[in-house]
């Protein structure tokens, strides 16, 4: 019994410490996580995410960027492939979205950008690279923002690729501000489904596309500032008309039109029209995606 429990001892050191959930929780959604079903809310390295098994596609992505998490492999061969979600039953396969760019110029959307999904997030001094020695746990984490329940179908021309609003907040946040600026974020990204007919995509027509995207970019406080937050409010567009400040809301118009609640732990002023956090912390950084 003494040999067996060192044994087990021996392995348990060896092993690589995988982080539990509620840390995992507390570094993506430190501010609160609104209301998700179990079945449909899991927790990845990367990531918390809630999917829609009715519209089969995210419904909110809540994630922590900071420098470190840009050193993402190349994104080619297995890095580059989409998978099935081994924890969820009803996402669509990547099959379901072939042609969908040839008929419909939609593209397979990340909520959570896979630019983001790297770094050495063990703290084992190895990261996930496409060749030479790799790390098997930061791989995973990566192959996690490729599953099929990260994904949506989104415009590619005027909203998802370059020089489209999606693509531009992304490359913001990710270039400008944190991998050039150092600045650490917390974002919400989200679909609006409203009321109204939803286009439905796919071989069985059962793929919905959300007709707006928002996302809810919280930058952390650093010495000199505070925390700053900017809500955006995107229709899904076919051709980019306007800059990604031009559709800057307050957070309660966000909560209002998908019923969540963000920011429960935190009192910040949710009615503020963020277009003045704005002026005041970012109107003068120079930048070619608010051009
Ligand atoms: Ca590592
Ligand atoms: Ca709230």
């Amino acid at each position: 019994m003494k040999l067996f429990l060192i044994a087990l001892l021996l392995v348990l050191l060896q092993s690589t410490p995988v982080r539990a959930q509620p840390d995992l929780i507390q570094e993506h959604a430190p501010y609160g996580v609104p209301a998700c079903d179990t079945d449909n809310f899991k927790i990845r390295t990367a990531y918390l995410l809630c999917f829609n098994d009715v519209h089969r596609i995210p419904s909110w992505t809540m994630y922590h960027v900071k420098p470190d998490y840009r050193n993402t492999p190349e994104r080619k061969s297995r890095f580059s492939s989409f998978r099935s979600d081994p924890d969820l039953a009803n996402e669509a396969s990547d099959d379901e979205y072939v042609g969908l760019f040839e008929s419909h110029g939609y593209a397979r959307g990340h909520f959570m950008p896979y630019g983001v999904l790297g770094g050495d997030r063990d703290r084992d001094g190895i990261y996930a690279h496409l060749e030479g020695e790799s790390d098997p746990d930061d791989e995973q984490t990566v192959f996690e923002g490729n599953y099929m329940s990260n994904i949506a179908p989104q415009h590619h021309s005027g909203f998802n690729g370059s020089p489209g609003l999606w693509w531009h907040l992304e490359r913001w946040v990710q270039d400008d501000m944190v991998q050039n600026r150092g600045e650490e974020a917390h974002i919400i990204a989200g679909a609006v489904m409203g009321q109204g007919e939803i286009e439905v995509v796919g071989q069985n027509s059962n793929i919905s596309v959300p007709p707006m995207f928002y996302k809810i970019v919280s930058f952390d406080a650093t010495n000199d500032k505070p925390q700053r937050v900017l809500a955006f409010l995107f229709p899904h567009q076919q051709v980019k008309h306007g800059r990604i400040q031009d559709f800057l809301t307050s957070v309660n118009i966000i909560e209002n039109l998908t019923g969540l609640d963000f920011f429960q732990d935190i009192g910040i002023d949710e009615y503020e029209d963020s277009w003045r956090t704005w002026e005041r912390w970012f109107a003068d950084i120079d930048s070619t995606h608010t051009r």
